[in-house]
């Protein structure tokens, strides 16, 4: 939003963009979506309509400079780097990294989520493999590993899979998966709000753009027909960051594509507003002195 940028020790937002992008096989450019989110962010206004505030007034963002890409390292280099970084955030803040292709999610989780939880996983992609293209760390595999090390699992969604993904799916009482097309019967989208918020404890939410009608967002690496309507995902964040019961440790937001219309970009950029806004409002930041990120920024 183009606002001072608040230090991270201070912030009670605090926004990593990582653009990485290594494994990705179809359209490329997911390193450009941090940038492009963030710039979209300029056309945002600051008066959030759902819950009727205004976040930046009370809330301090900080925006980290993007973590560098891997250099000559190998990817179990750079993933051990990205824990790194984010291990060391404050831990009080709202935290929400941007990516970049979906092969961070785990290294994010594990490094805000150590002692367990549950990841929400916004996606068309179970990204349930074991391996692909010969590793671990390609995108079509962070949820086997979270999964991997016992963390719960809710995918919504889903509409692309490989049999085996299914067949995990199906044996994992670890792993609750709303496919999409079944998210079109209303009964189906009351069972998922139920679950939304009925969970507790620690939980991460994920959001691969490719989870959004690729009416609505074209932008993204691997499109697939189907998927959530606007309003669809605006509902389950405002669930998800409305839910007192749930410790967040986290957002992010990734393989999104930035495209020639910004309809896509511009969608991330209000889902974050929507993320930040319910999480701060349901947390009492409302109340709080008007201290925030546009304090003294032009309003026009
Ligand atoms: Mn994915």
């Amino acid at each position: 939003m183009s606002l001072p940028n608040a230090s991270p020790d201070e912030a009670d937002v605090i926004i990593l963009p990582v653009p990485h992008e290594r494994t990705v096989t179809y359209k490329t450019g997911t390193s450009d979506g941090p940038e492009a989110i963030l710039s979209a962010s300029d056309q945002l206004e600051f008066y959030e309509e759902d819950a009727g505030w205004c976040p930046t007034k009370h809330m301090r963002i900080s925006v980290l400079p993007p973590m560098p890409p891997p250099a000559e390292g190998s990817d179990e280099e750079f993933h051990r780097s990205l824990y790194e970084a984010v291990a060391s955030l404050r831990k009080e803040a709202l935290f929400v990294a941007l990516g970049g292709e979906h092969s961070i999610t785990p290294e994010l989780v594990f490094a805000r989520m150590p002692t367990g939880g549950t990841v929400v996983q916004i996606d068309a992609h179970a990204d349930l493999r074991s391996t692909y293209h010969g590793s671990e760390y390609n995108h079509a595999c962070p949820m086997h590993r979270i999964r991997g090390k016992g963390y719960k699992l809710v995918q919504i969604g889903i509409r692309s899979l490989h049999e085996n993904e299914a067949a995990s799916i199906a044996k994992d009482h670890g792993i609750t998966t709303y496919m999409d097309r079944l998210l079109q019967r209303p009964e189906a989208k009351q069972k998922l709000h139920r679950h939304l918020a009925s969970l507790f404890g620690p939980v991460w939410l994920t959001i691969d753009m490719d989870g959004f009608d690729p009416a609505l967002v074209a932008g993204v690496g691997t499109p697939q027909p189907g998927g959530l309507s606007w309003y669809q995902g605006v509902d389950i964040v405002e669930i998800i960051m409305r839910n007192r019961n749930i410790e967040l440790r986290g957002v992010d937001m990734v393989e999104l594509v930035p495209e020639a219309s910004h309809v896509s970009q511009m969608v991330g950029a209000k889902l974050l507003q929507k993320c930040i806004s319910h999480w701060g409002k349901s947390r009492g930041y409302d109340k709080r002195p008007a201290r925030g990120s546009q304090i003294g920024a032009a309003d026009e």
